[in-house]
């Protein structure tokens, strides 16, 4: 199965991403994420056989960490991706830190990686039209993610559905003693 790690958010969050940035993406022109598919992807894992599903909810019940505040403030169109994506104002410590967890975790158990560099966002469209300069989010988006997930992806006839085959809650920080 096509599986990634991401931080989920809840369907009201999905929702208010979906409507606020609506008037910016139109403009763009291209296929829009459905808002129950927006989420921001940690680590892509493509094919994975079943038998290792546990293996990546073991080494995600090591990584657990505090929940995340993120400022997303603009709208950036990268090119060679051809997609559009919500970006967040500044690179976050405790974002860098999780993927660094999960990244040891996943080499540990012998996972391939993906060679990318991570650079968080959440893709808002594709296949653009009108690709533009960075947009400007006003007001911007302001985001505790509190949910790690491991997410299936599978192709219906209307493009791809995601759906959270494991969910692990990030605690406030205030809630470590
Ligand atoms: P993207 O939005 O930048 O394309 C599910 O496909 C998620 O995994 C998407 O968020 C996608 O990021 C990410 N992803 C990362 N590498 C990928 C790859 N090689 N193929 C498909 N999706 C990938």
């Amino acid at each position: 199965m096509r599986l990634f790690f991401a931080l989920w958010p809840d369907a009201v969050t999905q929702q208010h991403w979906f409507y606020s940035s609506g008037p910016l993406v139109n403009a763009l022109g291209g296929n829009r994420t459905p808002a129950a598919n927006l989420h921001l992807t940690l680590h892509f894992l493509g094919e994975v056989d079943g038998s290792r599903v546990s293996a990546l909810t073991r080494l995600a019940d090591a990584a657990v960490a505090d929940s995340i505040d993120l400022r997303f403030d603009r709208i950036e169109c990268w090119r060679k991706a051809d997609l559009a994506c919500l970006r967040p104002a500044a690179e976050t410590a405790g974002l860098s830190r999780l993927v660094n967890q999960l990244a040891d975790g996943l080499a540990h158990a012998g996972f391939v990686m993906e060679k990318r560099q991570f650079k968080a966002h959440v893709t808002l469209a594709r296949s653009l039209r009108h690709p533009q300069a960075a947009l400007p989010l006003w007001p911007a988006l302001d985001w505790r993610a509190d949910t790690l997930a491991l997410v299936r992806s599978r192709l219906s006839a209307t493009g791809p559905v995601y759906a959270p085959v494991a969910q692990w809650p990030l605690a406030l920080p205030s809630a470590k003693g």
